[in-house]
């Protein structure tokens, strides 16, 4: 029988006003994992309506007490670790030791905004005047909407809804339809965690009816968005026209730089982590890899022996090494690209197929891909693929590797293994994206730093460290004059 979920709207379990439902699968094994409301605007209204009537005390409710639910749904979430991540890999198929760290992430960020409650700084400056005192300090923005992707459907949506509500906002949250399980445990720990109804509102359903509605309404004073280039930029335009702020991110074509002095075991370890990973569905995935010309030969040979060692199969179970893609699409539109790279005149040094897993014929899983012999300027060195495929690239020394990193319209993660650290140091200097790895791959950012990147990755916000605080608030600059007669600043006397 499938189990049926529900909205979560006004601290109520609720369908979607039209009683309609969609049904997710398991990308390795196509079995049905669940049925969700198909909701649509009606619902949103609900629930953007629930959120406006919570603010007006929830905004009221000291900081510290918001971080002490937090840290009560942190405890939860310590609890449920195992069934949340095995929940999380049956319904996108990530493998479960990967499952198991997105909601280590969840857990890490409810705990880190949680403390923000007795921190949250403002800053005491002295006045200009006499008998005059001045500080600024954070206000909610009011009703936020977040809008997240399948990838990582513990923590993405975490990073968002933690800040949101410690600072005193209240949420309307639409999900990813490919991985709304996820989304239903996060809120059913803040629930049994004790968040006022209305605080967080869930609403299931597709971007075009629910995402839209959740731009669209007033009392949405706020977006955050996580997915697409393509969608976000939409979202920008609209809530330019809107007048609403707007925090993007949108994806990367991060690259990792060997130089011939690099500990290579050691980075193409970086590599098979951070290209195959999350089978490339990471916005920090490292699909294109810089090659200094001396290394070039032996990378190549050791990263095409790793990748075709690799097992893929059901990632619960524990020898697999690579799960399936999320969905038909989405191996489509990986698939897309290797004909895309052969026409270019790159080599196809392993992969480049759907693969079917013995027991598991039906599930959508797709070779660990090397290209080698690839140009900056390729569609596959270009393009985000967001699937298991990775590009080498040859570089002759580490200004041109830097130069390569930074042709790319993305700028989330870039890495670079060298033993030198003069090199290391230019490079972090050189490179231009939000997250710089020496020494490491492409993935596995931690949540007490700021998350996020530039030009078309994001749009000047950052997500995850203090920096998430400046997304989800309003500086409140506050004076108090103790004179007791009329002070006029910048007036000469
Ligand atoms: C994403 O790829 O969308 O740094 C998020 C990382 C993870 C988060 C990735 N901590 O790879």
């Amino acid at each position: 029988m499938t189990l049926e979920y529900r909205n979560y709207i006004g601290g109520k379990w609720l369908d979607a006003r039209s009683g309609r439902r969609f049904e997710r699968e398991n990308p390795a094994t196509r079995e049905i994992t669940g049925s969700y409301p198909l909701s649509g605007p009606e619902d949103v209204q609900d629930a953007a309506c629930a959120a406006a009537e919570a603010q007006r005390a929830w905004r009221r409710i000291p900081a510290p007490r918001r971080g002490e639910i937090l840290f009560r749904a942190g405890e939860i979430l310590v609890r449920e670790k195992e069934r949340f991540a095995r929940d999380l890999t049956s319904e996108m198929g990530k493998v479960l030791k990967e499952a198991r760290g997105d909601v280590q992430e969840a857990i890490d960020m409810t705990y880190y905004m949680a403390g923000e409650g007795r921190r949250m700084f403002g800053q005491t400056t002295p006045s200009e005047l006499p008998d005059k005192f001045a500080m600024s300090v954070r206000a909610p923005v009011g009703v936020v909407g977040l809008i997240t992707p399948w990838n990582f459907p513990m923590a993405i949506p975490s990073w968002k809804i933690m800040p949101a509500l410690v600072t005193g906002n209240t949420v309307v949250f639409k999900p990813s339809q490919f991985a709304p399980k996820s989304s239903h445990n996060l809120i059913a720990a803040l629930e049994e965690a004790g968040l006022p109804p209305g605080v967080i509102n869930l609403v299931h359903g597709e971007g075009s009816s629910v995402g839209q509605a959740i731009i669209e309404h007033p009392s949405v004073a706020l977006v955050s968005f996580t997915g697409s280039n393509a969608v976000g930029k939409q979202i920008a335009v609209r809530c330019a026209e809107l007048g609403k702020p707007v925090s993007l991110e949108m994806g990367g074509k991060n690259a990792i730089t060997i130089l011939d002095d690099a500990d290579i075991p050691l980075a193409i370890d970086g590599v098979v982590w951070s290209a195959f990973g999350t089978t490339g569905q990471r916005c920090t995935a490292a699909s294109r890899v810089l090659v200094q010309s001396g290394v070039y030969d032996d990378v190549a040979t050791r990263l095409v022996d790793r990748a075709l060692k690799l097992r893929l199969g059901d990632g619960l179970e524990e020898a697999t090494d690579v799960g399936p893609v999320v969905n038909p699409p989405a191996l489509e539109k990986i698939a897309s690209y290797i004909p895309v790279g052969h026409s270019e005149g790159a080599k196809l040094a392993c992969g480049g197929e759907r693969a079917h897993p013995t027991g598991l014929e039906r599930g959508y899983f797709f070779q660990p891909t090397v290209f080698t012999g690839v140009m900056p300027s390729m569609r596959i060195a270009q393009e985000e693929i967001f699937g298991p495929v990775t590009a080498l690239i040859r570089v002759e020394s580490l200004d041109e590797a830097i130069e390569v990193n930074n042709g790319v319209m993305y700028g989330l993660s870039s890495s670079i293994y060298t033993r030198d650290v003069n090199r290391a140091f230019r490079a972090v200097e050189g490179l231009d994206t939000g997250l710089v790895y020496v020494n490491a791959g492409t993935i596995g950012a931690e949540v007490h730093l700021p998350f996020g990147g530039t030009r078309g990755t994001g749009n000047g916000h950052r997500e995850a460290g203090i920096a998430a605080l400046e997304t989800f608030t309003e500086w409140k600059s506050v004076y108090v004059d103790y004179s007791g007669k009329l002070q006029k600043a910048q007036i000469d006397v």
